[in-house]
């Protein structure tokens, strides 16, 4: 068998002995006809783009009205990620925990070896250098994604640093993650994500949707970084991560984690209302933070991505202005509705739809159809650069230093709109014990809770028992440990009316988060945490009747009584290694109410 060919164009030779050797033998597994190396230059996106363009993988939108901008449509049965078919192949079953799908290493290797074997055969391997985190940064890590898609590069290229940057931070080192990628032929059945934490290795094949084929997103920022986290003394998180100037000009850092399709790139971008004139809000990152322990005692935090892949439907001018600003130009769309005019279009975004579409799967659609013109995770995948309130901070080496860390889940009752926790091992429970209710519409039943501690559970790497004591532990080396609270935008009245406006206003929930968190706030103490008095939000130019705000805030005995009962699902499922002291917060709960 000879060796694959270098292709001609690769401007980027191999420096590093075990990256060349690696890719070499994947090449070998794989076969594929070329094998091309990314520099991440500008000169190669137009080439991609163009080869991608002439092989039907994506479609210019309208120049003049998105310029810069493509369409993909991928295979119907490939639109989300596919939680029962991504592993984590720890050596030992145990370290996966009962959070995570598990298959042994050897058995992995093999079995995803098997499908691997000539995969690429016909097909271009791009070798994709990407640094996760800024540039110069201690934070910062680099993987290197073998991948058959071109689209899977053309999207790497916006959510990563990729190319050069990477290969020149690595240098000689070993430490990179290996990630392979094969779409193979996208079917189902041979569909697997598995990750190899002790390898610090991905395999993923049979899908080319971005949470199971963007390999550095989810799976390396979050489920092999959070292994290296506990391994290494820091926190990989699923939290966005903004700035906060008061009209003083002082600046404030919060993260907050947000289960997926909770509002989080839209908090991320918040513009606050007429009254918070003075306040500015810029993002660093809207999915995923990495923590670490500042040598000042303090939590400081980068955004490992370089790029938004959020969620289009819902996405318009009065739910986030900013949004619409960043995928106005450069972004890549995919399983959105195609307009006459070469435009985008979803459900919800503004105005009515169109007369006429092509809905997302290339199928003509009218108006008054009963089928989405969208799909329902359809997604944008654009460069931060393009937010109009992307902070200064955002490629800061150093990170920026975290003020307070927000809890938030989606719960139609119990939850107050704002709690604060009373110490770091209690806001911990609270964001382990964190949910989201499903409404009837969706289940038949309400009020069931599904638990997502911290939101990490499709993310958590290891056992979230285990993932909760490093948790524990953080508090240890933080001389000023930030204050954790709990947020609940999506608090209901028993006649179904959301009991707070969310969006913008949310920046009065925030302005006391920071507020509190600076010593210059006032709270009330309930059994479950400190709430704002009344006159301590600031709600001027809000209109809302005042017994909503009040039954927002309204912390039930009963409801908690009942929320308490009902997180022993999790204790139970977790009961080999929930910590001690979390078992004692709900213990402790338990007996105050
Ligand atoms: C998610 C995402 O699924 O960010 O959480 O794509
Ligand atoms: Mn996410």
């Amino acid at each position: 068998m000879s060796e694959p060919k270098r292709a001609s164009h690769s401007s980027v030779p191999a420096t590093n002995a075990k990256l060349s050797a690696w890719v070499d033998e994947v090449a070998r597994l794989t076969k594929p006809d070329r094998v091309y190396w990314c520099d991440g230059s500008a000169e190669e996106k137009t080439r991609l783009t163009e080869e991608a363009v002439a092989r039907g993988v994506l479609l210019p939108l309208n120049p003049e009205k998105r310029p810069g901008c493509y369409l993909h449509r991928s295979n119907p049965t490939d639109v989300a990620r596919t939680e029962h078919l991504t592993f984590i192949c720890s050596r030992e079953r145990e370290a996966a925990g009962p959070n995570n799908n598990w298959m042994s290493p050897v058995e992995a290797y093999a079995k995803l070896g098997r499908l691997f074997d000539g995969a690429m055969k016909g097909r271009t391997m791009y070798v994709v250098p990407y640094l996760m985190g800024p540039a110069g940064s201690q934070f910062s890590k680099v993987g290197i994604e073998l991948t058959d898609s071109i689209y899977v590069v053309l999207n790497m290229r916006i959510v990563t640093r990729m190319g050069r940057v990477a290969l020149d931070a690595l240098g000689n080192a070993s430490d990179f993650n290996r990630g392979l990628h094969s779409t193979l032929d996208l079917d189902p059945e041979k569909r697997f994500i598995c990750h190899f934490p002790e390898d610090n290795t991905i395999w993923s094949i049979g899908s080319g949707y971005g949470g199971n084929a963007l390999l550095g997103k989810k799976c390396f920022a979050l489920r092999i970084g959070s292994w290296l986290g506990r391994h290494e003394g820091w926190l990989a998180e699923h939290m966005l991560i903004l700035g906060a100037e008061d009209p003083q000009g002082r600046t404030s850092y919060v993260v907050a984690a947000f289960p997926s399709a909770c509002g989080k790139t839209n908090f991320a971008m918040m513009v606050p209302p007429e009254r918070f004139k003075g306040w500015k809000i810029t993002t660093i990152g809207d999915d995923i933070a990495w923590l670490r322990i500042g040598a000042d005692g303090r939590l400081w935090a980068v955004n490992p991505e370089a790029g938004y892949f959020g969620v289009a439907p819902g996405t318009n001018f009065k739910t986030n202005p900013n949004a619409m600003k960043s995928i106005a130009r450069d972004t890549i769309f995919t399983n959105v509705a195609l307009t006459p005019d070469g435009d985008v279009w979803w459900e919800g975004k503004d105005g009515e739809p169109p007369a006429e579409l092509i809905d997302w799967k290339g199928r003509p659609w009218k108006r008054g159809s009963t089928e989405l013109a969208a799909h329902p995770n359809s997604r944008f995948t654009a460069p931060m650069t393009n937010n109009p309130i992307l902070s200064p901070r955002a490629d800061d080496a150093d990170g920026v230093p975290i003020s307070a860390i927000i809890f938030g889940g989606r719960r139609a009752s119990t939850v107050p709109v704002v709690l604060q926790s009373f110490t770091w091992s209690h806001g911990v429970y609270l964001g382990a014990t964190m949910g989201s209710e499903t409404t009837a519409a969706a289940t038949g039943k309400v009020g069931v809770v599904r638990r997502d501690p911290m939101a990490m559970l499709p993310f958590c790497g290891y056992d979230m028992g285990d993932y909760f004591a490093h948790w524990l532990r953080i508090q240890d080396r933080l001389t000023n440990p930030p204050p954790i609270f709990l947020v609940n935008w999506f608090r209901k009245s028993p006649d179904g009316k959301f009991l707070w406006p969310g969006f913008g206003e949310n920046m009065r929930v925030l302005e006391w988060i920071l507020a509190r968190a600076h010593g210059e706030a006032g709270a009330r103490e309930t059994v479950v945490g400190a709430v704002p008095r009344a006159g301590d939000l600031d709600l001027t130019g809000l209109d809302l009747p005042a017994d909503y705000l009040a039954a927002a805030m309204t912390v039930d005995r009963d409801e908690w009584r009942a929320e308490v009962e009902s997180q022993g699902e999790l204790f139970g499922k977790l009961d080999a290694t929930m910590p001690a002291a979390l078992r004692l917060e709900r213990q402790l709960l338990q007996a105050k109410l």
